[in-house]
């Protein structure tokens, strides 16, 4: 791994400056924030954090930009993103590349992530020229009501380091071609990645004389991100992270009645039934379990096995568990990178030890692993443990590549064992039988965000909504209509008749 030439690729040797009002890069007081690779544990970069003062710059700027950039055609200001498109699908190799070095995730899953980015640039292209209202008949005559949608103004986007890059692209890309300025708060485990795509989007802008502040960037810890979530001046906070950080934010964002925009925890689960092809639920279960090791949101962290298939399904995990090559993720040969950090380790281990004590049965046993190419004390074993619905641990996420299987003997037990989790982002159910498929779809089915049937719970396409229920904070990003929440809706009633008719039959004589 040449780092030094990856760095010059993406034009950011010499950064070391983490907050940005586009073009600019601001001289900041802020501590230093250390980026250390989990592949290898090598310093990667130091850079100083947004402190108070260069914090305003950012939002001043932002708001100053707005008022030029929501005046811009949206048609327009999609050309923009559609060049931004462009340029990500020429860096996507080196991107890439830094996605999987910086946050440790396999490279074909980096590579998969600038991918991402690209289908939403893709998409924001066509919505700028789908931005559209209703129009209602009125009850009134000679009147016409309509809807229309307006930027919000600036947008705050948090995002988590585990897709250090596309869940921006999701939020920014969409924004800007509703009218909207963005601040960028990326995690301060992955701020490299970050400054690589303000270069990128910087360029762009620069070239085609977009406003300065329209893509802010302020690396920081938790301090920023509050600063964020208390200031009036931002009406929307689009964060992404933990659900105790989500509750931070929109217990915050709510007191001054900002619109948070909340993307967190999920506990996701398949339930394989006695009809699954069990071949697909295989492949399914596993990369949902390990990939990215265990570090999406939409991970599998649990299977709910019919009895019937429970002991053949558990002797192919085994078998399947038994040919994953853990290692540098940048090595094509592996299929999982280690954790983002040594505080994701001690995680790791510590709802190991939890199962265990509930009772939980190794199928496939864990382990921190070390020696040769494992200096950096972040590889973990993905592991599998027999559990029983209720066990306490199973209710909690932890971010890592832990995977807990139990029996059902009905659909509905098996539903409700899904369901009875305080989050609810994604589900999925294996099975030919469009009965049990379409219990599972329906009102008396999953409760997530998103239910898939023959299809992991990880890997959603930016076409649909992306977001869940409950602890996983009720927002929806990315594809569908989710640009409505960039924008705030107005309803426009137009008289063209020459007397003043009022609605609800109401007569006022003077
Ligand atoms: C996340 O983990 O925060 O569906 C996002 C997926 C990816 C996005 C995950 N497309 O797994």
């Amino acid at each position: 791994m040449n780092l030094k030439k990856l760095l010059k690729n993406l034009e950011i040797e010499k950064t070391n400056e983490g907050c940005s009002t586009g073009t600019k890069w601001l001289k900041s007081g802020g501590e230093k924030i250390d980026s250390f690779s989990p592949v290898d544990g090598k310093l990667i970069a130091s850079v100083n954090a947004t402190d108070a003062k260069s914090y305003e710059a950012v939002v001043l700027q932002a708001q100053a930009a707005f008022e030029t950039w929501r005046m811009v055609p949206a048609p327009k200001r999609g050309e923009i993103v559609r060049l931004i498109g462009n340029e990500l699908r020429k860096e996507k190799d080196h991107l890439g590349k830094l996605v999987s070095y910086e946050m440790g995730k396999s490279l074909q899953e980096g590579l998969g992530e600038v991918q991402e980015m690209i289908d939403i640039a893709d998409f924001a292209v066509g919505l700028s020229r789908q931005l559209y209202g209703l129009t209602i008949h009125s009850e009134r005559p000679m009147h016409r009501m309509y809807e229309q949608w307006h930027p919000l103004g600036v947008v705050g986007i948090i995002s988590a380091f585990n897709f250090p890059v596309a869940v921006w692209s999701w939020n920014a890309f969409i924004a800007w071609v509703c009218g909207d300025t963005c601040v960028w708060k990326p995690s301060e485990k992955t701020p490299l990645t970050a400054i690589a795509c303000q270069k990128i989007v910087a360029a762009i802008f620069k070239e085609n004389g977009v406003p300065e502040g329209v893509s802010g960037l302020i690396v920081g810890g938790r301090e920023v991100g509050e600063m964020m979530s208390n200031d009036v001046r931002i009406p929307l906070v689009s964060a992404t992270g933990s659900t105790r950080m989500g509750k931070a934010v929109a217990a915050a964002v709510g007191a001054r009645l900002g619109r948070p925009l909340l993307e967190l925890g999920g506990n996701n689960a398949i339930i394989v039934t006695k009809d699954a092809d069990l071949n697909i639920a295989i492949r399914a279960a596993v990369f949902g379990a390990v990939g990215t090791a265990g570090q999406r949101c939409t991970t599998t962290r649990r299977l709910i096995i019919h009895e019937e298939v429970y002991d053949v399904f558990k002797k192919k995990l085994v078998a399947a568990y038994k040919q994953i090559k853990i290692g540098d993720p940048l090595d094509e040969n592996n299929h999982v990178g280690p954790l983002i950090d040594t505080l994701a380790v001690d995680a790791y281990n510590k709802s190991v030890a939890a199962v265990k004590k509930e009772g939980g049965k190794q199928v496939v046993a864990a382990g921190v692993l070390s020696g040769e190419g494992f200096e950096s004390g972040c590889y973990v074993k993905p592991c599998v443990f027999e559990v029983a619905p209720h066990f306490e641990i199973v209710k909690h996420e932890t971010f890592a590549p832990i995977l807990y299987m139990m029996k059902y003997k009905t659909l509905d037990e098996a539903i409700a064992i899904q369901n009875n989790v305080p989050q609810g982002l994604s589900s999925s159910i294996m099975t030919l039988n469009m009965r049990e498929a379409e219990q599972f779809l329906s009102h008396k089915g999953s409760d997530c965000g998103i239910a898939n049937v023959n299809i992991g719970t990880s890997g959603a396409e930016i076409g649909g909504a992306f977001g869940g229920e409950k602890e996983t904070g009720g927002g929806r990003e990315s594809g569908s209509d989710s640009w409505k929440a960039y924008m705030r809706r107005q309803t426009n009633t137009i008289n063209w008749g020459n007397s003043l008719p009022l609605a609800q039959g109401i007569k006022f004589e003077v």
